[in-house]
Order: structure tokens, then C-alpha cells, then sequence
């Protein structure tokens, strides 16, 4: 069915059960039981810089809403192809997308996505929503920011809204109106899938589950000494012998370049870009156990599946290992559409520290050439990485002076400090999982700290924005990742997006408390902190 035919049946099947509802065919009237409670502005994870409720009553989705959405924009129209995604399964609704501009002014009710007549204030990645008695209108300049209102309206509406069987209504809003922007445009989850492999669907899972809050990057650290997890048909072995066992000594795995592919594209339409990670010269045992040729002793160690760091390196001296990297480089940037190629860099404790910097001034052209934006852990900053380059921030230090004069040199910084943003961490002592080199963090300490100003010397206007990394030595599977993600995740997710003026520990954790119903109905395994006011 094309384009055109699949529009003109949309409409014609919200004519249809508009006459429906005008028929009294199907009652739209909710069903005579207590009035459900309204959802709240205050409650909405990440704090918009600015909700407002009204005084009017309440929108109500009915069996004839329509989605209507700006025309001639494709990513708009993936962006209500997303919400009724969510709307279809839990409401029963059919809720067809109609293009904007063919509803007739005044006879719709539904949700409108625009990206007309936009309030300046929104910028690029916000947007403003309205909410009145029979429309809900989000307008904003870009998809992003569409998607971004769209999570809030998601918060607005009853929980059961997330499940994925039909529920009773009724559906409601409360009236009012946010306009919303974000602090910084970074807002990331790292997730490392080497020391655990975690397959492509339950990487899809997270990627919901980030989406609520406005994470917009996905960084993978795809590659580490316990397992190589991305096919790289250049050098097959890394993946299919690299990547054959894990932590713990399990069956490992790794992705085809086709079903990471996948995991891009279902990224994209949840509008996060996806930040591959390469790590070198250190953490890259999997690879010198693949190809003896990479060592410099032309000696293939054996897989490792302990949870020692530091111990490997690429062989520096050796030509072979650039044309390695620059194979290697190449295929992964297909694969990104996205701008950045994360080369690690952390750790590397086995290589020489001149060698280090003679390796970065190799490997540093090789992902220029492949027209990526260089990222890599702080310790980069000391091998002078190019204008543009982010360097994103792990150690326990306010203080770093290679930071510092990287940021001289015109490098962002992305804020991941493991005292706060670490989300293998226990979150106390009796926590099943995690580690605990960076301290205990509660909910309370993953939101306590202020990325705009912690490391000493780094202006505001040079942090690109927040990471929140789940390193996986004790992690094997969803359920934990969840645990350790959540709630501390949505906790980073305010600090990178909400204004510092809306920041505030007590109101967050009364908005962190009403996520708990929501998170339930998605079968999200958060950690109840009783730091938290759960409903
Ligand atoms: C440090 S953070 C690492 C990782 C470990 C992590 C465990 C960083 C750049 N390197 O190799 O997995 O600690 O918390």
C-alpha cells in the first residue's frame, strides 16, 4: 500500500469510528468507576524547565482520537508512529496519524505534533506542549524535539498506559501547558556489553527504557579483554572466536553488523544516536587472543574471563596493528551514521606512556579519515586530541589539568564522574550486585553533584553533557541492568536536561517516587530505594 493509500485509509477509518462514537456505537464516557486520579506537571522525570497546570478540565483520548502530525516531515511521522506505539496497545484505540493540515480547524480531538508556529524559547532539541479539554498539541522546531515532548506526554498520562495489553480508560490528561529545553545536549547511558554480552533485544529493552527520560546517546562499549562483541568482517575471528566466551567463562556472543544495524536504526527512531567504543591500546585481550600477528611477541594469549583490567595492550611498535585499527575503524564507521567513535583509551596500563602517546597520534588521523568526531576517556586529554573531540570524564578527582588544557584546546567534556554516575556501583553494602572502588551510591548521591561545575577549571559552556556508564563484571542479564540503571539513571537524566533552577533533591525524589507505578507496569526491575517516596 503506498504512502498516500495507507493516509487516505487512516482518515477514512477515524471517520469511521468518529461516526461510530456520534451513534453512541461505542461509549466513549468512562466507565462508572471512581474518577481515576490525575497524573501531575510536578511529577514529570526529567523537571521541565517550565509546567504549568491549567485551571480547564482535563483531555480525554477517546476511541476516535486521532494522532495528527506535521506534514512533509518523515521523522515527525516517526515520531507519532512511536507514541502510537505506545497509545494502540494499552488504549484499544485505533488512533490513526492523519496529516495536520487535512483535519478541518476545530472538528479534531487528539494529539497534534508540529513543527509549525514554534516558540523560540523551545530551541533545538525542545518543545511546548498544550493541553486543553480536547487537544493536546506539541509544537517544537525539530523530530527530537517532537519525541522529547512526546516522553512528557507519556508522564502525563495514567501509567497503564505502558502496558502492552488493553487496559480500562479512562485516558486523561490534566489540562495545563511545559515549555522545555535541554541544559546540555549530551544525555547518555553507557552500557558494556563485553564482560557480559547482552543481546540486541534486550539492548532494545534499555533503549525504551532510556527514551522516557530523554537520553538521546547510547554509548556501547562493544569491545574489552573478556569478549569481542561486534562482527568485523575484515578480522573475523575477533568476533567469532573474541567474542566466544565472557566474564565467568559463559558463551559470550557478539553482534552481526546486520542486527547492530538494527540496533542503530531502532535507536534512530527513538531519536538516540549510538556512540560505538573501540577500546585501546589497552582492554583489548579478546583481540590479541585472536590474532597472534597483533602481539608483540607474535604469541596469542589465551581468552580471559576474570575481571582484571589493565593487564593487556596492542603491540605499539608493530605497523600491522594500525592497518588492524584502520579495518577496524572503517567498518564500524558504516555502520554509525551517527558523528562520534568512542577509541576508549582508559587503562592502559601495560602500554608505555610514550608509546601511549605515539599510538594516539596513529589511531588519532585513522578515525578523522573516517569522519568521526574522536571520544575517548579522560585520559586522552594528555595526548592533545583534536579541536571538537570529547573526552568523557571518569576518575574520582574535582581536579585535572590534562582535562583542563584539553578544553583549552577546544575538546568538550562529558561528565561521568564514577563517585556519582557509576552505575555499577553498589547502592549500599548489602547490594547483590555492582562494585564498590567508587564508593556507595544512592539515589541521593547519583543527584547530588552539579556536572556544570565539578571538575575545577572546566566552564559550564565546555561540558557537552552527562554519561551515566553500567560497567557489566557483576551484571549478566536485563533484570540487573535494570536494577542498577533505575531509578539512578532518571536521576543523571535530570542533572543533563532539567535547568539547574528546577534542580532540587526534595522535589526530585517525590517525581522519582510517581515513576514507580510506571515502572511497574513496563516490567522495569528498579531498585526501591527507601530513599524514595514510592506511590
Ligand atoms: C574502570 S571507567 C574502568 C572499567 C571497569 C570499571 C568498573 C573506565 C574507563 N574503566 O574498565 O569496568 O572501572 O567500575
Amino acid at each position: 500500500m503506498s504512502r498516500r493509500n495507507a493516509a487516505a485509509w487512516r482518515v477514512l477509518l477515524a471517520l469511521l469510528a468518529i461516526s461510530l462514537l456520534l451513534s453512541g456505537a461505542i461509549s466513549s464516557a468512562s466507565p462508572v468507576s471512581p474518577r481515576a486520579a490525575l497524573t501531575s506537571y510536578a511529577d514529570i522525570v526529567p523537571a521541565p524547565m517550565d509546567a504549568r497546570p491549567g485551571d480547564g478540565a482535563p483531555f480525554t483520548l477517546h476511541p476516535g482520537s486521532v494522532v495528527s502530525v506535521e506534514r512533509g516531515s518523515p521523522e515527525a511521522a516517526d515520531v507519532a508512529e512511536h507514541l502510537v506505539g505506545i497509545l494502540r496497545p494499552s488504549t484499544g484505540y485505533l488512533l490513526p496519524i492523519v496529516p495536520a493540515t487535512e483535519i478541518p480547524r476545530g472538528s479534531n480531538e487528539g494529539i497534534a505534533l508540529l513543527l509549525s508556529d514554534v516558540d523560540p524559547a523551545v530551541g533545538e532539541e525542545g518543545y511546548r506542549l498544550d493541553v486543553t479539554e480536547r487537544l493536546v498539541v506539541i509544537r517544537a522546531r525539530t523530530a527530537d524535539g517532537l519525541f522529547a515532548g512526546v516522553q512528557t506526554l507519556r508522564q502525563l498520562l495514567p501509567p497503564k498506559v505502558e502496558s502492552r495489553a488493553v487496559q480500562a480508560g479512562p485516558w486523561q490528561v490534566p489540562a495545563g501547558r511545559v515549555l522545555d529545553r535541554p541544559r546540555f545536549t549530551h544525555r547518555g547511558a553507557m552500557l558494556d556489553v563485553a564482560r557480559h554480552f547482552i543481546p540486541a533485544e534486550d539492548i532494545k529493552r534499555y533503549i525504551d527504557q532510556i527514551a522516557l527520560f530523554k537520553i538521546n546517546r547510547l554509548h556501547l562499549h562493544l569491545t574489552d579483554d573478556q569478549g569481542w562483541r561486534i562482527e568485523i568482517k575484515s578480522w573475523p575471528r575477533l568476533a567469532t572466536y573474541g567474542g566466544s566466551t565472557q566474564v565467568g567463562g559463559g558463551p559470550g556472543g557478539y553482534y552481526t553488523q546486520e542486527e547492530y544495524r538494527e540496533i542503530v536504526e531502532y535507536a534512530r527512531l527513538r531519536r538516540i544516536t549510538v556512540v560505538p567504543e573501540i577500546d585501546m591500546p589497552g582492554h583489548t585481550n579478546a583481540a590479541l587472543a585472536s590474532y597472534a600477528e597483533l602481539n608483540c611477541d607474535g604469541v596469542a594469549p589465551p581468552l580471559y574471563t576474570g575481571t582484571d583490567v589493565g593487564f593487556s595492550s596492542l603491540c605499539v611498535p608493530r605497523e600491522i596493528t594500525y592497518q588492524f585499527i584502520d579495518d577496524v575503524i572503517r567498518e564500524v564507521a558504516a555502520l554509525t551514521p551517527g558523528p562520534y567513535l568512542h577509541i576508549g583509551g582508559d587503562e592502559a596500563h601495560a602500554t608505555d606512556p610514550v608509546e601511549y602517546l605515539y599510538f594516539m597520534a596513529r589511531v588519532t588521523p585513522i578515525v578523522q579519515k573516517y569522519d568521526k568526531v574522536l571520544v575517548g576517556w579522560n585520559e586522552i586529554a594528555k595526548t592533545d586530541p583534536p579541536e571538537g573531540s570529547l573526552v568523557q570524564y571518569w576518575h574520582l578527582s574535582q581536579t585535572n589539568d590534562e582535562v583542563v588544557e584539553a578544553v583549552r584546546q577546544g575538546s568538550r567534556v562529558v561528565m561521568s564522574p564514577a563517585k556519582h554516575a557509576y552505575l555499577d556501583m553498589k547502592y549500599h553494602p548489602g547490594t547483590p550486585l555492582g562494585l564498590t572502588w567508587a564508593g556507595y551510591i544512592e539515589v541521593a548521591d547519583a543527584y547530588g553533584w552539579d556536572p556544570g561545575t565539578y571538575l575545577a577549571g572546566v566552564d559550564e559552556s565546555a561540558i557537552a553533557g552527562v554519561e551515566g556508564p553500567l560497567w557489566t563484571e557483576t551484571i549478566t542479564n536485563l533484570d540487573e541492568i535494570e536494577f542498577m540503571a533505575f531509578p539512578r539513571l532518571a536521576a543523571l537524566a535530570e542533572l543533563a536536561w532539567s535547568p539547574k533552577d528546577v534542580h532540587g533533591w526534595e522535589e526530585f525524589r517525590h517525581r522519582l517516587g510517581a515513576q514507580g507505578p510506571r515502572w511497574r507496569v513496563m516490567g522495569v526491575d528498579f531498585y526501591p530505594s527507601s530513599q524514595v517516596p514510592w506511590r
